[in-house]
């Protein structure tokens, strides 16, 4: 049988290519990719923009409180890290997925627009959100959605990474598993099958969770045993997402204040936590949610 056009052609492109990787990878593999990739730019281009945005005037008429409807001095103006850029973040009014976001913003003390969508509107809003879910980050009308590539990008955008390539694999691979066992627990929480929901409550509170933070305080005593912090000398989002994580259960009621005294490193984190003014001011000035 014959190969198709199409494919014959795909396959010529890939051999060339890799033809090319191989006779220039002692050096200028790197111009070889642009140069495939200026070609392709004109389509990348037209991709994008027939990307979906969201539509601003629908953003307030459609039950989304804007940040004029939250509580005065909600966010307080103060240590503009980046004045050319606007956030806004968009999530339901509850913490889950969306908290991590918020305590980087928080904590690195940047101005947003903190927007808690309605269940109500959501469906609404659905279709014009990058993956049809939310989070989503807009800044200067640029759409990112996926609660942690948003933190990713703003922790790297906000000095909340770690320093090296190393130390921010490393707070990546906290982060990654903080959001697994968040995952976990949401799971159980909206469970509606009552012995489902104890078995995996108790498979959570038996083993993922102890686990988990057994594992954190061992990986703290390698990385950052003097400071206190997950990895190297400062705080990192990985903090903040472990500490995120934490509080969800409490006030889920899964684990009380004694829990966090079995484990070193989310005793040191809670100080750390509450010693730090910027995230503070977001903690006891944000809306009340019951998760
Ligand atoms: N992997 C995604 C999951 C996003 C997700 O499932 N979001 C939920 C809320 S936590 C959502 O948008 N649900 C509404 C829907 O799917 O219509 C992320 O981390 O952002």
């Amino acid at each position: 049988m014959r190969t198709p056009t199409w494919k014959r052609k795909h396959l010529d492109t890939v051999i060339a290519t890799a033809v090319k990787l191989i006779l220039f990878s002692a050096g200028p593999v790197r111009l070889v990719l642009e140069e495939d990739l200026r070609n392709e730019l004109p389509f990348i281009m037209s991709r994008i923009s027939r990307a979906p945005v969201i539509n601003p005037v629908r953003q307030l008429s459609s039950g989304i409180s804007s940040p004029e409807t939250l509580p005065a001095g909600e966010f307080e103006r103060t240590n503009v890290h980046s004045p050319e850029k606007r956030f806004r973040f968009y999530y339901f009014d509850i913490r889950c997925r969306g908290e991590l976001a918020r305590f980087i913003l928080g904590a690195a003390g940047v101005d947003y627009e903190d927007i808690r969508v309605n269940l109500a509107s959501w469906p609404a809003l659905k279709d014009d959100t990058p993956f049809k879910t939310l989070p989503v980050l807009d800044f200067n009308g640029v759409q990112l959605g996926q609660s942690m590539a948003i933190a990713r990008y703003l922790a790297t955008e906000f000095g909340l990474r770690g320093r090296t390539p190393y130390e921010q694999a490393l707070a990546d691979s906290v982060a990654e598993a903080a959001d697994d066992v968040l995952a976990s627990h949401l799971e159980f929480m909206f469970e509606e099958r009552s012995s489902k929901k104890e078995n995996m409550k108790r498979v959570f509170m038996e083993s993922t969770l102890p686990d988990f933070l057994l594992y954190l305080d061992q990986f703290q005593k390698v990385y950052s045993e003097e400071y206190g912090y997950i990895v190297g000398s400062k705080l990192t989002y990985a903090d903040l997402a472990v500490y995120s994580l934490l509080e969800q259960l409490m006030s889920a009621t899964i684990i009380d204040m004694n829990y966090f005294s079995y484990y070193k490193y989310p005793t040191e984190l809670r100080k750390r936590i509450m010693s730090n003014g910027k995230l503070m001011r977001y903690i006891n000035n944000r809306p009340r949610t019951d998760f």
